[in-house]
């Protein structure tokens, strides 16, 4: 078999978790490391098979597909963003990488406003991956302003895990919580009553630091599995910095925990969190002026 990697989908089967890790099929603790998409309705270019190939040559083997649900996303073009994401699951799925599926909700705040559309979309994508062990779902990306986990988020989960279950019962789910998916002590205090769960946190280098990091141990000390799906090396806006020494005090507390992580965002927006620079190629086998100054710090990390 072609495309084979250590740390990938052959060699390391369905994931499952296990108390505060996320183990492979043989129960040995592991750990995923990659780039998310920049948002897929915009950018589905950087999530074609020579750019994820690339990362994946700099150690990646984890490719997280950001599919906004607002802003042109799959609310607007629902068939068209939904086939860019498909597409670029399989892409990362066929270099033995892991992906993630996103529903990357943002300025519509509430994962609870669209549950219908959620519960309908995680349908088809359970059914289409069933068997798969590659894919993790992640069902909200960050819920934000006046939402609350036991309110909104919760309710919200237990709606759309059963009915991603239904087709693919084993799947790793990785649930958002509130304040952009930070609030993981929040969540952690009523914990999701499912196997395989574990909740995300999201963190910006040069805007986030000790207080989010004591959060998350505290989660961890109540029992709640954490997984970074995304965070950057900017500002929370997504601009800023770059923020490399902030991003290594991250990446050393990531490591003495063995979190996964996926890094915003393997694409050429003209915005400092952007891997790459703006009218980098496509097809990925970057030359060094290709990459930003994020991307080369982040690409050189999947390998320490
Ligand atoms: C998150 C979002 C992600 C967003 C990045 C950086 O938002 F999940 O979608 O990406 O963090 O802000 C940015 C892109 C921009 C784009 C914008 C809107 O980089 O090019 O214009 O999305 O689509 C966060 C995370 C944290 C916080 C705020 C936001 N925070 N936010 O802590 O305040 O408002 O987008």
């Amino acid at each position: 078999m072609n495309n084979i990697i250590p740390n990938g989908i052959h060699r390391w089967g369905a994931l499952h978790v296990d108390g505060l890790n996320l183990t492979n099929e043989h129960g040995q603790p592991v750990r995923l490391r990659g780039m998310s998409t920049y948002g897929i309705q915009w950018q589905p270019q950087f999530a074609g098979e020579g750019s994820v190939a690339t990362i994946r040559d700099y150690g990646a083997n984890l490719l997280r597909v950001a599919m906004y649900t607002d802003e042109g996303g799959y609310l607007t073009h629902p068939e068209k963003v939904k086939a860019d994401a498909f597409r670029a699951v399989e892409t990362a799925l066929s270099l033995d990488m892991y992906a993630i599926l996103d529903w990357h909700i943002l300025y519509d705040n509430n994962p609870m406003t669209h549950l219908k559309e959620a519960k309908e979309f995680f349908a088809e994508a359970a059914k289409r991956y069933a068997g798969q062990p590659g894919l993790l779902y992640e069902i909200c990306n960050e819920p934000n302003g006046d939402v609350t986990w036991e309110r909104d988020v919760r309710p919200y989960a237990e709606e759309v895990i059963p009915v991603i279950r239904q087709f693919s019962p084993n799947a790793v789910i990785l649930v958002g919580c509130s304040t952009w998916s930070q609030d993981v002590d929040l969540a952690a205090k009523h914990p999701l009553d499912f196997p395989n769960i574990m909740v995300t946190c999201h963190f910006y280098a040069g805007t986030h630091g000790k207080p989010l990091q004591k959060k998350i141990d505290r989660a961890r000390e109540l029992g709640t599995p954490i997984f970074i799906s995304e965070w950057g090396t900017s500002r929370a806006d997504g601009n800023g910095g770059v923020f490399i020494r902030e991003s290594e005090e991250w990446l050393r507390f990531l490591d003495e925990r063995n979190l996964s992580w996926a890094n915003w965002s393997l694409g050429d927006r003209d915005e400092t969190s952007a891997a790459l620079k703006p009218g980098a190629n496509p097809n990925g086998n970057w030359r060094e002026e290709e990459i930003s100054e994020s991307g080369r710090f982040v690409f050189r990390q999947f390998r320490t």
